[in-house]
């Protein structure tokens, strides 16, 4: 009797649930490159070529470790396209008895997924995903008869549930949330800023970086820069390179940004965490021990630990419990196409040129990047939150639906209404000016609100709460902007709303030109 086992490309952890108790003498892995994947929005090149190129070593790991692993390379010609179809073509070569998979981490392939048990005379069994902290129903169980659902009382329960900065029932320090003490504005002066290791590509990673870069030349992004992890081993360089240097500082500087810096004292973990290179618990427990240890302070610990068990597993809730028709939301009816900017970096405003000229160079953009700057910019533009959706799961390396979908729709966009986020991530220039350095390199004004020089997220900014009162005007913690609209006199209402206009206009002839 043999057991199928398939393997995905965001399952690379060896102790994955579809192998808890398999036989390796009977059972057969099957990893598969698939066309539907690389393709399904246009990712970029780098990553495309950091998840195949964790795939290929995750397979050699794997039968290192006695699996028997049948590895389906893109360029196979007899590749079928989809994951259904290589897992048709292995039924037919080893006839098995089941297959054994564990869960999807999205709706698209979790459909797909759902259609075997029909298609193929074996018995499917789909496990559950351990690696989260919260199962399903954990979730459902805690959101369950709640009028709102809130991140923090969830953060509560996942770090009773794990005992992360607990001091017996008390949070660590008696407070639960160190958020206040996480907004620095950036340093000034000469900084001593730790750096991310920069792996070098193997053998097996250069030939995947030449294959995406033949096979993927019109997908955006560029493969100059690639330095990703591949492997456990380095990946967990990579995590120790973090907690060492760069976790002392992350709590202060977390909502910071800098020209020209796009790591500063973040961690860059997020795609090994979600292609399952490192495990999201022992890391949270490492950067505990850093705590209990006094290397960090606990300002760092705790805001580090609640993204990934506060926030990370929040947003997969919302995801799997607002069903596959979440994607389609659009509370505010937001219509403009994205503009090509998005894809090309190319403007005078330099935040915007900053966060997409690196997102495309590395993949990568922190938080405060992808809320504040791109986020917020698509937000006030009124850009549609399917287009803008469908850009964050191309461009980072981390995106996976279960986690991109959430923070853009939910968190930025505002498209499910408030379900996520309980306002608008809307803000004028001040807020990047005070959490950056860009406004100083910037060709505009960020302390003009109208006229040429005006930096544009000020008119923006006013316009988006102006065009959108009806839907957001009670909103209870948009009260003090929306007082200040009101005592506005009515000539700077008409210009800031005639700025923001024109601006518009201007965006949307650029991007008919594209
Ligand atoms: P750090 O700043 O070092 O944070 C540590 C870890 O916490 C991250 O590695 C990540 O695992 C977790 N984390 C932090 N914030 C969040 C969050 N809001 N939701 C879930 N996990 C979080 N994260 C993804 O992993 N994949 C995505 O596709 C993704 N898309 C996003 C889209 C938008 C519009 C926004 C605003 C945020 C998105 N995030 C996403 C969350 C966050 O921006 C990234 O997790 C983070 O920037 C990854 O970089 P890092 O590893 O250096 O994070
Ligand atoms: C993102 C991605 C890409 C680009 N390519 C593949 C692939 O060729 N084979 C594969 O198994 N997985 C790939 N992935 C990740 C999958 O899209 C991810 O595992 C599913 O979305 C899980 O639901
Ligand atoms: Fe961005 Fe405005 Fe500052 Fe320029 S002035 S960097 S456009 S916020």
């Amino acid at each position: 009797t043999t057991t199928l086992i398939p393997i995905l490309g965001d399952q690379l952890t060896p102790d994955i649930s579809s192998l808890d108790g398999a036989d390796p003498d009977t059972s057969v892995v099957l990893m598969m490159e698939v066309a539907d994947e690389t393709t399904y929005v246009s990712h970029h090149k780098a990553k495309i070529a950091f998840i195949l190129s964790a795939m290929r070593h995750h397979a050699a790991r794997l039968r290192q470790l006695g699996w028997t692993v049948e590895y389906v390379k893109l360029d196979d010609p007899d590749n079928s396209g989809s994951f259904t179809g290589e897992v048709a073509r292995a039924v037919e070569r080893h006839s098995p008895d089941r297959i054994v998979v564990t869960e999807a981490g999205e709706w698209r392939v979790a459909a797909m997924l759902d259609q075997w048990e029909t298609r193929f005379e074996a018995e499917v069994e789909i496990r559950p995903d351990t690696r989260f902290i919260a199962t399903h129903a954990d979730f459902d169980d805690w959101a369950e008869g709640r009028s709102q659902l809130r991140m923090e009382y969830f953060y509560r329960e996942m770090r009773r549930k794990t005992g992360l900065l607990m001091d017996g029932d008390k949070p660590e320090g008696d407070k639960w949330n160190y958020d206040k003490a996480n907004r620095k504005p950036p340093p000034g002066g000469t900084l001593d800023m730790p750096r991310p290791i920069e792996f070098q590509p193997d053998d097996v990673t250069r030939e995947v970086i030449d294959m995406v870069a033949k096979r993927f030349a019109d997908h955006p992004g560029s493969l100059d820069s690639f330095h990703f992890a591949v492997t456990h081993e380095e990946a967990m360089r990579a995590k120790r390179q973090f907690l060492d240097h760069a976790l002392p500082c992350f709590g202060d500087y977390q909502d910071a940004m800098l020209t020209g810096e796009p790591f500063l004292w973040h961690s860059i973990l997020s795609p090994y965490i979600n292609c399952g290179l490192l495990d999201p618990l022992d890391l949270c427990r490492d950067v505990a021990e850093r705590y209990a240890d006094g290397k960090v302070p606990l300002n760092s610990a705790e805001g580090f630990i609640r993204q990934i068990i506060g926030w990370r597993e929040y947003v997969r809730g919302i995801y799997w419990r607002e069903g596959p028709d979440y994607v389609a939301r659009n509370f505010l009816n937001a219509k403009r196409d994205l503009p090509g900017v998005y894809w090309t970096g190319d403007t005078d405003m330099h935040c915007l040129s900053q966060a997409i000229g690196q997102t495309l160079d590395h993949a990568y953009a922190h938080h405060i990047q992808r809320l504040m700057i791109t986020g917020n910019f698509a937000l006030l533009i009124g850009a549609d939150p399917k287009q803008v959706h469908e850009w964050y799961l191309e461009v980072y390396a981390d995106a996976y639906e279960w986690v991109e979908l959430p923070n853009t729709l939910g968190m930025t966009q505002f498209g499910d209404g408030g379900l996520l986020a309980s306002k608008p991530y809307a803000s004028s220039g001040s807020y990047i000016d005070r959490m950056s350095d860009y406004c100083t390199h910037c060709r505009y004004d960020v302390k003009q609100r109208t006229g040429e020089d005006a930096c544009p997220f000020n008119a923006l900014y006013w316009d988006f709460l102006a065009r959108n009162e009806d839907k957001l005007g009670d909103n209870r913690r948009l009260s003090m902007p929306y007082r200040s609209w009101e005592k506005m006199d009515a000539d700077t209402k008409r210009s800031l709303r005639a700025s923001a206009r024109a601006f518009l206009d201007r965006l949307d002839g650029a991007s008919g030109a594209d």
